[in-house]
């Protein structure tokens, strides 16, 4: 292939600024800009286009991964019935959420974008398990923390018992939010209490969450949550490494790895839909993933999602937030290669 690694992309390169396509791939992304039920600050929806349009800067060796390219990444082109599903189920939704919840009158529209989130389910869901029986990495770049339900469900079909890592500040546990069952708020009660067979949920970061979500941590025990002030201590004390690697430890041998870039510092994500203060640092994360690499768990799927397109005017969708999402995706795909 005439492609020079070391050289800068061209402007209208694929993800990453990589010429691969679908067949010599080994890893397929899909881009699903999808937030209908964005609950605080929108803009998520943009976020696969934004990450696209920033990757091509990312240098594509990895001080910690090597060289993941060399396995060939490709991202599908945008599908515009994504698009046009977001736009109306968040036309449906965005008035409910202003109200502050779903109240009698609003079951129609409830059951519409009720209806649409599962459309996205099954969507993803197909998408996923085309690509596990291709033995392809499949990796959903959301859109809103409910877009990767349908890729969880999909890997957890194909290797029952697996385990999720959730990096996140939110719990994401609880049972529909604003009314809305699919919610991003929900989307890992509803993959602990759907059909998908997974033995553990590994929640890292969390530090905003309400009591009935504390009280499901404490009675699922399938459910492990490492809290952000449990975080702080371990770095503090230079502990990051041994509590990753015993956490790791922990987790089965699939594992799906679904990363909220809230759980980050919002210092790495200002425009992200419910930023919340403290949280996980670059090089911290780092380390999350270098110890998950060096275990003998499979990382089986993974989805980044809630990356924001951006604050207003910023140029060509270039953000911060953007920048950081794709340097982080591409650090996940080179932790679950190697
Ligand atoms: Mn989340």
């Amino acid at each position: 292939m005439d492609f020079d690694a070391n050289a800068a992309s061209p402007a209208d390169s694929g993800l990453f600024g990589l010429p691969h396509g679908p067949k010599e791939a080994h890893v397929h992304v899909l881009g699903v800009p999808f937030e209908a039920t964005t609950s605080y600050r929108p803009g998520t929806s943009g976020a696969p286009e934004a990450v696209l349009a920033a990757s091509r800067q990312v240098d594509l060796f990895d001080l910690h991964f090597g060289k993941p390219y060399e396995r060939g990444i490709w991202m599908a082109p945008l599908d515009p019935k994504l698009a046009a599903w977001d736009r109306e189920a968040r036309g449906l939704a965005a008035p409910i959420i202003h109200r502050g919840g779903a109240e009698g009158g609003d079951q129609e529209a409830v059951g519409r974008v009720d209806a649409i989130c599962d459309a996205v389910r099954r969507e993803v869901a197909a998408f996923t398990e085309q690509r596990l029986e291709e033995g392809r990495l499949p990796v959903v770049l959301g859109g809103d923390h409910s877009t990767p339900l349908g890729a969880i469900e999909a890997c957890a079909a194909r290797f029952p018992g697996m385990g999720i890592l959730q990096f996140d500040a939110h719990a994401d546990l609880r049972p529909a939010f604003e009314g809305f069952r699919w919610s991003h708020a929900s989307v890992m009660h509803n993959a602990l209490q759907g059909p998908a067979d997974l033995s553990c949920l590994l929640q890292v970061g969390i530090r905003d969450l309400c009591e009935q979500e504390h009280d499901a941590i404490q009675s699922d025990p399938r459910i492990k949550a490492i809290f952000g002030h449990e975080l702080r201590a371990a770095r503090h004390g230079s502990g990051t490494r041994a509590m990753a690697r015993a956490a790791v430890a922990e987790l089965p041998q699939h594992v799906f790895v679904s990363f909220d870039v809230d759980g980050l510092d919002p210092g790495l994500c200002p425009n992200t839909g419910t930023p919340v203060p403290g949280g996980l640092g670059w090089d911290e994360v780092t380390i999350w993933l270098e110890e998950l690499a060096a275990s003998d768990r499979r990382v089986v799927g993974l989805d980044l999602n809630e990356v924001s397109a951006g604050a207003n005017g910023d140029p060509d969708g270039c953000s911060w937030d953007a920048i950081v999402g794709a340097r982080l995706l591409y650090r996940l795909i080179g932790a679950a290669l190697a």
